[in-house]
């Protein structure tokens, strides 16, 4: 569908991201990160509308798969925060304190995640498997003292995310649900075009209090990984210690089995910038783009006015389906409009000249294939409609390609190091041992991603590290 043209690795997003990355976020009015406290920022007109449009979409989703949305307080007591002896290890260097008025002994926790917020209410909801399965989902910020760097949009100390928790009567159930959620997940991000590692992450990361982990791993041009969504079996691990029990169908009664997950806003917006922008700024998909199509009117002398009307008609009929601008400035020139709405993230843009406005028709600019195509007026919807619906597919298939190309299978610690200075990320064996790990993170320079949880990897090599029997073909990045 899409050709090879596409990954442009000279591009300027593949030669210095974090220029390219930290000048685009205030050019397209993505972000203004010159707030003056430490990884919090300042959300602009298109990154707020982008995240609103994905958060919106995950939500519609999982309201379809029976989640209730849900609000729950900012805060929770020392006292439940400290209950899972796992989880409070996890936290307790990151969460942010509210006192008040310096009052001694008055301390609330402000929500670095919410499980143990909502769990005592689950406790005292659910009594019996009739109650069962509860499943809540809430699209809220939560906030953490990140302690490593903190980087706009993608390591952030308020954190905009969904977060679902889920609670079910048999451990069966539960597992049946952690593959909806992934299944959920995957929809809303190859919607948007965005290629991904699914990865079971090793047990020395998984999340705080869980069983285990597994976690949706975005490509980014630097070679690091962007962790933008993950989910988590929690077992009977917070149901024991917040007491959610509920009575069996069999009369006995039983801690329930739980499950949560969450996706991070920000980062799916870096993600949605970082895979599909070009030098000239970012390129939304059509379905969460701010404005989805610019009409840009080309005057000639003498035909101003016919090139004006005609515009204003195509705009009249492109409005009614679609998030259009007529950029009828005068004091502009075209090349400048095209250059200005490239950069505010917008998809299509429709040109009108003299020669349009004479023969009906457009001329209709993609921005995923860079293509020009002239339209007559009577088929731009359906061509619209057509291109709105390819554009994602399109996107996606050049970030999985992309993705694959920077994928580097690797034998030697050496050679794996010299792959992750030149930003690739490395797949390998290993043994499953930790102090293989240890090594492997201090040798290569970047940290075990995990094994994929989607398809059984079948190991080629021994352990990277070792050299002996490998149990795990895993994926060795850098992390934001
Ligand atoms: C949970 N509890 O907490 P998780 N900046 C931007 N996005 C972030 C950051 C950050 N500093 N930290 C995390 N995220 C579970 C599941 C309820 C929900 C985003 O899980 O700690 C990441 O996309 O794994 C991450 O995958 C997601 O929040 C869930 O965070």
């Amino acid at each position: 569908m899409t050709g090879d043209r596409i990954i442009a690795t000279e591009s300027k997003k593949f030669k210095n991201f974090t220029d390219w990355f930290d000048e685009l976020l205030l050019n397209s009015r993505i972000a203004d990160s010159r707030y003056p406290v430490k990884g919090f920022i300042v959300y602009l007109e298109n990154g707020k509308y982008v995240m609103d449009r994905v958060s919106r979409k995950l939500e519609e989703k999982l309201e379809r798969d029976g989640h209730k949305p849900m609000l729950f307080p900012l805060v929770a007591t020392e006292e439940n925060f400290g209950k899972e002896a796992e989880h409070i290890k996890g936290f307790r260097q990151e969460v942010f304190t509210i006192t008040r008025g310096g009052e001694e002994g008055y301390q609330l926790i402000l929500r670095p995640t919410s499980e143990t917020i909502m769990y005592p209410m689950f406790s005292i909801w659910i009594k019996s498997y009739a109650d069962l399965p509860l499943k809540v989902h809430q699209s809220c910020e939560i906030y953490r003292y990140e302690t490593k760097a903190t980087r706009p949009l993608l390591r952030v100390r308020e954190i905009p995310w969904n977060e679902a928790h889920t609670v079910h009567e048999s451990s069966e159930d539960a597992e049946r649900q952690f593959r909806a959620a992934i299944n959920i997940y995957r929809e809303v991000l190859e919607e948007l075009g965005i290629a991904f590692l699914l990865l079971k992450r090793p047990d020395f990361d998984k999340f705080a209090g869980a069983e285990y982990s597994v976690a949706f791993d975005a490509w980014n041009p630097d070679g690091k990984v962007n962790q933008v969504a993950t989910v988590h079996n929690l077992g009977t691990n917070f149901s024991r210690v917040f007491d959610i029990t509920f009575e069996r169908r069999d009369g006995g009664k039983e801690y329930g089995w739980q499950l949560c997950y969450g996706m991070g806003f920000s980062r799916v917006l870096a993600a949605i910038i970082a895979q599909h922008g070009d030098d000239v700024g970012p390129c939304f998909p059509p379905e969460v783009a701010p404005t989805q199509i610019a009409i840009i009117p080309i005057p000639f002398k003498g035909r101003e006015e016919d090139v004006i009307k005609y515009s204003r008609e195509i705009f009249e009929i492109v409005r009614e389906k679609y998030r259009a601008v007529l950029d009828d400035r005068k004091d502009v020139t075209p090349g400048e409009k095209f250059y200005h709405w490239e950069r505010m993230g917008v998809p299509i843009r429709l040109e009108i000249g003299p020669r349009e406005a004479e023969s009906r028709t457009i001329t209709l600019m993609r921005r995923d294939l860079r293509e020009r195509t002239i339209v007559s007026i009577g088929d731009l919807l359906e061509t619209l409609k057509k291109i709105v619906e390819e554009m994602p597919k399109i996107f996606l298939e050049r970030s999985r390609q992309a993705l694959q190309s920077m994928i580097v299978d690797c034998y030697t610690l050496s050679e794996a190091a010299e792959a992750i200075e030149n930003r690739k990320i490395v797949r390998a064996c290993w043994c499953g041992s930790i102090e293989c790990a240890e090594i492997i993170k201090e040798r290569v320079g970047g940290e075990i991603r995990g094994h994929r949880y989607d398809i059984q990897e079948e190991p080629f090599s021994g352990c990277i590290s070792c050299g002996k029997k490998s149990s795990y073909v895993i994926y060795i990045a850098r992390a934001y």
